[in-house]
């Protein structure tokens, strides 16, 4: 018994030196760490210790808080890409990127998280769905979506057909369709048999019917053959 007690004596710095607090796991740790901050580009640790990713943190939508998980704007990043690179994650923090499912699996999987998706036409208009709960599996599981209690903020319902599908892309096909969806709507998603939001389909101008929704789409506010201005997937825990 004395000896333990000499143990802790002696290991108490160090065991403490371990709390990492400065180690934010998302934009809700930075905002809470420091109440002035700006979005922005911030560093983030979902995973931990040397799982330091870049991200954006809006900061001043309804709150703030918002760590952006998603984010098209301008066409300047290529989104058909295979399994392990949205596995990882890709393209730059102050422009468009995915923030990745393992990173994405990571933050919900601790704890409770709901879903901003902010959208904007190339008339000016905006419009938003959100979420009051969002959750990707594991990836043993297919990443599986969990999302629900819905809110309109002009934009309509489009991922309730997805809540409960796997990830797919071009070159792991997990959709409920005989034909492969990512290839077919040259997207990556958790596609049905297919889809009513491909968020991450072919960056084009507008309107355009050429070839069916292909496009970055929200079906329930543009219909099919519409690709957004902008649109951006972000979290934050519930409080
Ligand atoms: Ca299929």
């Amino acid at each position: 018994m004395k000896l333990l007690f000499v143990f802790i004596l002696i290991m108490a710095p160090l065991m403490s030196s371990c709390n990492k607090l400065d180690q934010p796991l998302d934009c809700s740790n930075i905002y809470e760490q420091e109440k002035s901050k700006p979005s922005g580009v911030y560093t983030i640790y979902p995973m931990g210790d040397r799982s330091a990713v870049q991200v954006y943190c809006d900061m001043d939508t309804k709150g703030g808080r918002w760590t952006v998980i998603q984010r098209r704007m301008d066409g300047s990043v290529n989104f058909y890409r295979p399994w392990n690179v949205y596995k990882m994650g890709f393209g730059s923090a102050a422009g468009e990127y995915w923030l990745g499912l393992d990173n994405m699996h990571s933050l919900t999987d601790k704890d409770k998280y709901e879903l901003l998706v902010d959208m904007e036409d190339f008339e000016g208009k905006k419009v938003f769905a959100r979420y009051s709960s969002f959750k990707v599996g594991a990836e043993c599981d297919g990443y599986i979506l969990q999302v629900s209690g819905f809110t309109d903020g002009g934009a309509g319902d489009s991922l309730a057909s997805h809540n409960g599908q796997k990830f797919s892309t071009f070159d792991k096909d997990q959709d409920l369709w005989p034909d492969n969806c990512a290839r077919k709507y040259v997207g990556a998603f958790w596609y049905n048999t297919c889809h009513h939001a491909n968020p991450n389909g072919i960056y084009r101008w507008g309107a355009d019917n050429s070839l069916f929704a292909v496009g970055v789409e929200w079906f329930y506010w543009k219909g099919n053959d519409y690709s957004l201005k902008t649109i951006s997937m972000k979290i934050r825990p519930v409080q």
